[in-house]
């Protein structure tokens, strides 16, 4: 890790040391990504199976996986997983069905009533990483709000296995099942992302595209959503990222296990220790060097230290100001009566709370959502959450009693804009009023 001693900086200098890496040239990336799509809204399942051969060397992907395989790969799942899935997908209900939205009612004025309602957005599209590690996290922390939500159609997508492409991990389908979701692709990459968005004769268009990938995947998420024909994406994102918060209390081995577990995500994860103590600070990185060299993942995990971070600051109070500085998407508060601090962090999309609380637990099984905001964008941007899976509108209507309350103000209000056919709209309708009232 990278040390630095926060007071000694200046303004420059405390910007690099919490800079985040650049992101891949989006610029040579962009056109290639771009034909990919081209290919795909062009030619539907033959790009699919083309670029199946080209990039994973494939020669008959099926593209969906048929119930029956669905079955036979589900036998080979051992029991203790079964039961863990189950259990964090228990805990993943439970606190998503807390936050079902409600509609709302108002009279605003007296005969002006106003409606706010929540739908389940029609079809959703869950894009499942393969790779290195497939994750099956992943498909409960998408597939459970999209359940709960009622989303009338959900579908998977994950990237071929290998030798054969309907090689998918037993438990990624088991936790799609336990989600009702049943339509599995094997396909992946920006194809995928294309597929989902735009629709091929196998595979039918969703509304809305959700969960992390490559940078390929990410830069196909953007481009089909700035395209009004393409598909909605849950948000924006960059490569993974902790910052763990320290204090001399703190315990240097569960603290490097902390930071190792994001930097074996991949090369470009972002890992920041951030204490006021620099023998914690020492007793970390001596407890890095012994813990990394045991893991399996080590050479992606040295990678990603390789260019971490760890921050001296003066106090505690400097450590939280650092801490909203860089606006993490985890961050880990390893100190003396933690929850005390939780209310002090303005920009930090998921707060893990106390020694007995790793960001493990929240990547798999307390219940919160993983998919969460990177890059810096947690500053406004939240993290995965019932309202992503549901279209919010409104519904108004006003009697003539909320016609003749709030109708002259509309007018004069309308007059304001010099739009005229505005106030024309209303002043009709209160002159039949009038009328009405000279009748009687
Ligand atoms: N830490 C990842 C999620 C994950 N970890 C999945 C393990 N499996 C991004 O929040
Ligand atoms: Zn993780």
């Amino acid at each position: 890790m990278q040390r630095f001693n926060w007071s000694q900086l200046d303004q420059a200098g405390q910007q690099a040391a919490l800079a985040r890496p650049a992101l891949p040239d989006s610029a040579s990336l962009a056109p290639k990504v771009r034909e990919i799509i081209a290919a795909v809204r062009a030619e539907g399942d033959a790009a699919l199976r083309r670029f199946s051969q080209q990039f994973d060397q494939l020669t008959d992907n099926p593209l969906a996986l048929s119930a029956s395989l669905q079955q036979q790969l589900l036998s080979q799942l051992q029991p203790e997983r079964k039961a863990a899935i189950e259990l964090a997908y228990d805990n993943i209900r439970k606190f998503h069905a807390a936050q079902l939205p409600r509609d709302i009612e108002v009279e605003t004025s007296i005969g002006v009533m106003c409606q706010l309602k929540s739908r389940p957005i029609g079809s959703v599209g869950l894009y499942i990483p393969g790779g290195s590690a497939p994750l099956p996290s992943t498909v409960l922390m998408l597939g459970v709000p999209a359940q709960l939500a009622g989303c009338p159609r959900a579908v998977l997508v994950t990237p071929p296995g290998k030798p054969l492409a309907t090689d998918i991990a037993p438990e990624i389908i088991y936790a799609a099942n336990l989600c009702g979701i049943t339509e599995i692709y094997t396909i992946g990459g920006a194809q995928a992302v294309a597929a989902l968005a735009y629709g091929t004769e196998t595979i039918a268009k969703v509304d809305k595209i959700f969960g992390p990938g490559n940078r390929y995947v990410t830069e196909a998420k953007q481009q089909v959503s700035q395209d009004a024909k393409g598909a909605m994406i849950d948000m924006p994102a960059g490569p993974s990222e902790v910052l763990v918060l320290a204090d001399a209390q703190a315990n240097p081995e569960f603290v490097a296990a902390d930071l190792l577990s994001q930097a074996e995500h991949g090369p470009d994860s972002q890992v920041i220790l951030v204490s006021d103590s620099a023998s914690l600070l020492d007793a970390v990185e001596q407890a890095l060097s012994v813990q990394l060299v045991a893991l399996p993942r080590r050479d992606i995990a040295a990678q990603a230290l390789a260019h971490s971070r760890a921050i001296l600051t003066a106090d505690l109070d400097n450590a939280i100001s650092v801490t909203n500085a860089y606006a993490p998407e985890h961050l880990i508060v390893q100190t003396e009566q933690a929850e005390l601090l939780t209310e002090r962090f303005t920009s930090a999309a998921s707060i893990f709370v106390g020694a007995w609380t790793p960001e493990s637990a929240g990547d798999y099984a307390s219940g919160t959502n993983h998919v969460l905001p990177t890059y810096g964008y947690s500053r406004t941007v939240s993290s995965l959450s019932m309202t992503d899976f549901y279209r919010r509108f409104t519904v108004q209507q006003l009697s003539a009693t909320g016609m003749r309350n709030i109708g002259p103000a509309i007018v004069t209000l309308a007059e304001a804009e010099s739009l005229e056919a505005h106030a024309n709209a209303v002043r009709l309708r209160l002159a039949s009023l009038l009328k009405e009232t000279e009748n009687v």
